[in-house]
Order: structure tokens, then C-alpha cells, then sequence
């Protein structure tokens, strides 16, 4: 399987992480690349080459202009304040709050497009961002020159960023950038099915009422995880997207037997939509040892995943997103990679 990275996602690397009011260090930190690096080599998973420059043209396809402006200026602007920390939003256009829209001020500016305060802003986060896409147009772009499949090892990950949001360490979404590149190349049906414990708030979005790209998404009920405000069951789409989002939410303590059942409804509801390629966002993050989250999946539940996924028989880019069990992410992230080449049971 072809894998893309670049170093330069080191270049995101806040110090800060507000969680549990305090400034901690980020979970979603560089050495969860690391991990996974050394397990594709320690496995000869594959090739693992650098990204092509893709410009901005795909991303303006997917987010708001004034959005990108901001996260280009937001660190010098931010220091510009005279800031001594970090970038993090502390105040939102909340629901008495509805002037919608981004003021002048770097403060209320970053508010503006914050989903959530946890997520800092520090030097190096747009070069990073940007590479970060380019990893997964790069990975699209090996699926139209005609590979079956390819691993984009991005980060930051990407699936809360909405048109005009960052946060839950988001950015840019990857995984939607790369489903909208496969549209604009010619695909008719994409999907995009979500496996990271997080429910993918950004990537519903972006396709809510749009039939070209179907979103699934297996994620820890909102009532009881984050992003909290999206991720429902009764979330399917809007308009001509009607039936085209379907969201698995389940409780605390769920495991792979009944994760997997979640997971077979997705794939005949795949199978029957029958997409010309298929974006997996991959987070790993359903790990029973994660630290920021509550399903109870084993190590091996991962490869099992990986080969229920190649039961489809789609073209599949995977997609990096979350897992923060840092030990550990390389076997789980692989194992998903390798149940996939080793493709389903007969
Ligand atoms: C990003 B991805 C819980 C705070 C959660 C944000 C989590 C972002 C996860 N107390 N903070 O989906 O893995
Ligand atoms: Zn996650």
C-alpha cells in the first residue's frame, strides 16, 4: 500500500492543550506519527513517499475563503496583540449572540471560527494544516492514477474542521478536501465512512445536502462526547442529501461485537449506494486505552475492521485522523492497513 507523509507535521506542535481547566500537553502530538511510521516499517506495510503541492485551489473548494485568511494570519496576528501564550479562543457567537459575523480583532476573529477552546493555535499550524491536505490530495491522487488503495498519514487531522471551524485539533478537513478532489475529477458517488471515536461534525457538514458524497460516521454518542452538538441519529441530510448522512452513536463502554454490528449496517448501506471510491477518515481512537475516549476495541478488532472494509471492493483512501494511545496507535493504525490488504474471509 502507498503511504504519504511529510515532516513537516512536526510543525504543529502547541504546547498547550486546555483540558480539565488546565494547560496541558496536547494529546494530539507529533510522536503519534512516529509510532505509526515505525510500525509501517517494522511490517513493510509500504512505500511511503512525500506529497505533491496541490496549491489552495482544492481546499477553497471545501472552506471559506475568510477562514483560510485567518488561519494563515491568526499566529502573527495573535503575537501582533502582544499575546504572550498561545492562540485559544475564550469567547463564541454563542445563541444570544447571533452577529454572525468575524470581527476585526484577532480575540473575537478566533472565537468566530472556533468550534471549541481546547485546540491552541502556535507557530507552524497553517504550514502544517496545508501540508497536512496535501497528504490527502496526494493519497487522491494515487487512487486516480489507478491504485486500489493508499494511506494518507495526515496531521493535523482534519474531520471537526468545517467550512469556516477548526477545533478538536482541526484544521483543514483532509478527508473531505480529498472526496471533494474525487468529485471534481469526475467521481459521481463518493462516501466517506468515519471510524475515529469522534463523531465527524466537520465532514457531516460540509456534505449535509449533497447526494455525490455519502457520510457515515461510528462515533460515541453526543450526549456523552465530544463535539456534544452534532452526531445524532436522527442527523441523515438535508435537501438533496436527504438519506445521504447516517450516524451510528453509541454509549460508553461499547465494544467490538457490538461496534462491528454498527460497522456491517454501514457497509450494505455502502454496498447498496455503491461508491466509485471510498474515503475512510481512520482515527483509532475506539481503542480501549485511549485516554479521551469510551469504546472498549482491542488491538486485533482493528485488522477485523480493515478486512470488513475491503469486503466493499471500492477504490479506499484512508485517512489519518484520531487515536491518542500514542504507544499504541502504530500496531491499531497498521493492523486496520494490513486487515485491508489482507482483504475479507472467504
Ligand atoms: C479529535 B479527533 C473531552 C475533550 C475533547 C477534543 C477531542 C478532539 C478529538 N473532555 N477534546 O476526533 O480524534
Ligand atoms: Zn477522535
Amino acid at each position: 500500500m502507498d503511504i504519504i507523509h511529510t515532516e513537516a507535521h512536526r510543525r504543529r506542535n502547541p504546547s498547550t492543550e486546555l483540558y480539565g481547566g488546565e494547560l496541558v500537553r496536547p494529546f494530539e502530538c507529533p510522536e503519534r506519527v512516529d509510532h505509526i511510521l515505525k510500525e509501517i516499517a517494522a511490517r513493510a506495510l509500504g512505500p511511503v513517499s512525500a506529497p505533491r503541492d496541490f496549491g489552495l485551489e482544492p481546499v477553497r473548494r471545501v472552506h471559506d475563503g475568510a477562514y483560510l485568511d485567518f488561519l494563515e494570519s491568526c499566529w502573527t496576528d495573535w503575537r501582533a496583540a502582544g499575546y504572550q501564550g498561545e492562540a485559544i479562543a475564550s469567547c463564541w457567537p454563542s445563541r444570544a449572540m447571533t452577529r454572525a459575523r468575524p470581527p476585526r480583532e484577532i480575540d473575537g476573529k478566533i472565537g468566530y471560527y472556533a468550534l471549541a477552546g481546547e485546540t491552541s493555535i502556535s507557530e507552524g499550524t497553517w504550514e502544517a494544516a496545508r501540508a497536512s491536505a496535501d497528504v490527502a490530495l496526494t493519497g487522491q491522487a494515487r487512487l486516480a492514477e489507478g491504485a486500489r488503495t493508499a494511506f494518507a498519514l495526515c496531521r493535523p487531522p482534519g474531520h471537526h474542521a468545517a467550512r469556516d471551524m477548526f477545533g478538536g485539533y482541526c484544521f483543514l478537513n483532509n478527508a473531505a478536501i480529498a472526496a471533494q478532489a474525487m468529485i471534481d475529477a469526475g467521481a459521481t458517488r463518493v462516501a466517506v465512512l468515519d471510524v475515529d471515536f469522534h463523531h465527524g461534525n466537520g465532514t457531516q457538514a460540509i456534505f449535509y445536502d449533497r447526494a455525490d458524497v455519502m457520510f457515515l460516521s461510528l462515533h460515541g454518542d453526543p450526549d456523552e462526547a465530544f463535539p456534544y452538538f452534532l452526531g445524532g441519529a436522527d442527523e441523515t441530510g438535508e435537501g438533496a442529501g436527504k438519506g445521504f448522512t447516517v450516524n451510528y452513536p453509541m454509549p460508553s463502554g461499547t465494544g467490538y461485537a457490538e461496534w462491528s454490528r454498527a460497522l456491517q449496517d454501514a457497509l450494505t448501506r455502502l454496498s447498496a449506494y455503491a461508491p466509485s471510491a471510498l474515503v475512510v477518515s481512520l482515527g483509532v481512537d475506539a481503542f480501549k486505552q485511549d485516554p479521551i475516549s469510551f469504546f472498549t476495541l482491542e488491538s486485533a478488532d482493528f485488522t477485523d475492521m480493515g478486512r470488513r472494509i475491503a469486503g466493499l471492493g471500492a477504490p479506499t483512501l484512508f485517512v489519518m485522523e484520531g487515536g491518542y494511545a500514542v504507544a499504541e496507535i502504530g500496531v491499531n493504525a497498521v493492523n486496520v492497513l494490513a486487515g485491508f490488504e489482507q482483504g475479507p474471509e472467504l
